[in-house]
């Protein structure tokens, strides 16, 4: 693997990672430290996972902090976001991560499988988004927002159909956040991963079958990791992107566009 260059491009800045005790909230959150950042990750259960986030972070020097709450409760983001401030000052970056994608049939999908992943991928990132960008109204000196979104808010999924409609109104919230905070300096953008291997789909490409297919599909002809998101949040999330807003970038080593 590609050893990732470090940077200083996030020095000062505070970045908070949602869902970030493990996979790509995980190296967001790590990235975003190597990269010179504090971060303080709002996780739900995994304590092990958050607090070995937190020590990697603080092995890079930099201040890491874990904040534990449930994105789908509407409670958690205003207290996120007030104890981060609390401990680190400020919010420069807000990433949503957090996200759910429980693998089921269409025609027998159970109404709380479709209303959880609604609430925690969806209505979960309205709230967090809304209090991120409050905060960052009340400093006055912008800031940058990521919706992690998928390539599946492009494409459908036979048996994602309660998830592809969360990625795709994630990427349509950046797109109109970027409208209503973009007089505050506030940049709002998607990113769009591909086929990244975490635990979200563990199950689903145990499948040897469906993991080739999908390895197939890759013109970079590997699955992503979760290190390979770093390089565009690093790049959202810091002052290279200063006029980048309302825009989404894949990052799925070509599998979209491979039609034929
Ligand atoms: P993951 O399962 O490793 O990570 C998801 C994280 O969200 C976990 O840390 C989990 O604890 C957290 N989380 C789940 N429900 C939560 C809740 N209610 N409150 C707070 N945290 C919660 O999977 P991942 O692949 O790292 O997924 C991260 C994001 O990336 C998700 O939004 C997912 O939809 C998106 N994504 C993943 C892929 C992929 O192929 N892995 C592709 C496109 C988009
Ligand atoms: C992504 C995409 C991937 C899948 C994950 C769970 O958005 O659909 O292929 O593995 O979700």
């Amino acid at each position: 693997m590609t050893e990732l260059p470090v940077t200083n491009l996030l020095q000062g800045k505070t970045v908070l990672v949602t869902g970030a005790s493990a996979g790509i909230g995980r190296a967001a959150a790590v990235g975003a430290a190597r990269h010179g950042a504090d971060v303080a990750i709002n996780f739900s259960r995994d304590v092990a996972g958050a607090q070995s986030a937190v020590a990697e972070i603080e092995a890079l020097g930099r201040r890491g902090l874990a904040i534990k709450g449930d994105v789908a409760d509407p409670d958690t983001a205003k207290d996120y976001i007030a104890r981060a401030v609390e401990a680190f000052g400020k919010v420069d970056v807000f990433v949503n991560n957090a996200g759910i994608c429980p693998f089921h049939s269409f025609l027998d999908m159970p109404i709380e499988t479709f209303e959880r992943t609604m609430r925690v991928n969806l209505h979960g990132a309205y709230f967090m988004v809304q209090a991120a960008a409050n905060q960052m109204v009340r400093q006055g000196h912008g800031g940058s927002i990521i919706a992690m979104s998928s390539i599946s808010a492009l494409v459908g999924g036979e048996y994602q159909t309660h998830y592809t409609p969360t990625k795709a109104g994630l990427h349509s919230l950046m797109q109109s956040a970027a409208i209503a905070l973009g007089r505050y300096g506030i940049r709002c953008n998607s990113l769009l991963p591909g086929t990244i291997l975490t635990d979200i789909n563990k199950e689903d490409l145990a499948n040897e079958e469906k993991r080739k297919y999908m390895e197939g599909r890759i013109p970079l002809g590997r699955l992503g990791q979760p290190d390979d998101m770093e390089g565009p949040v690093v790049f959202l999330a810091s002052d290279l992107a200063k006029y980048v807003t309302g825009a989404a970038l894949l990052v799925d080593g070509g599998a979209f566009v491979n039609l034929q």
